[in-house]
């Protein structure tokens, strides 16, 4: 298992509609496998496909936080929203691509998502709480979608300012 590089906004890779997984792969398992450790090794709550750098509709979660409890990791592959209920929630987000910026984001409070497991089997489950806030911020990942579409275009055009510093302070180092 190896841990990736997770590409930080902006970076067009992050902005394009990630394509469906037609049938599942050793490749596909492995990239999954990856992507785990690499949300581990942030650490995170989620993470998806393309956020290091792979086109794809997969994301991966685990948002059991308490110290000392089994963890829960989820592999999704071709995840979609079936229902969503009518109840928000509002929820200060963040983004491994957007390291150390926060804002608050309104979302369905519930959602039914269905996906492919890692051993190609359908699944579906509600999801509340954080699981149903995170859910959602992976899904627009595979969408092309950032928390920071959600803010102000003054908020989003100071954390962009500010993520270009970044990768250029990176990059000199
Ligand atoms: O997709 C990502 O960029 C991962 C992101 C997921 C997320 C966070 C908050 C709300 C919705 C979705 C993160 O995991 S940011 C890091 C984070 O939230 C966290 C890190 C360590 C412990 C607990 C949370
Ligand atoms: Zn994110």
């Amino acid at each position: 298992m190896t841990v990736r590089p997770i590409l930080i906004h902006p970076d067009p890779r992050l902005k394009k509609v990630a394509v469906p997984v037609p049938d599942l792969s050793d490749d596909l398992r492995a990239l999954a496998r990856d992507m785990l450790e690499t949300m581990y090794d942030a650490p995170g709550i989620g993470l998806a496909a393309p956020q290091v750098g792979v086109g794809t509709r997969l994301i991966v979660m685990d948002c059991v936080k308490e110290e000392g409890a089994a963890p829960r990791p989820m592999v999704l592959f071709n995840p979609a929203i079936v229902a969503a209920s009518d109840e928000t929630s509002t929820y200060e987000e963040g983004c491994l691509s957007i390291p150390e910026q926060y804002g608050d984001v309104t979302r369905p409070a519930e959602v039914t998502v269905r996906w492919i497991d890692a051993n190609g089997g359908e699944q579906h489950a509600d999801f509340a709480g954080l699981w149903a806030t995170c859910v959602q911020h992976e899904i627009d990942h595979l969408d092309g979608k950032l928390f920071i579409d959600y803010l102000s275009p003054l908020k989003r055009q100071l954390i962009t300012r500010k993520m270009v510093k970044l990768k250029r302070d990176r990059a000199r180092a």
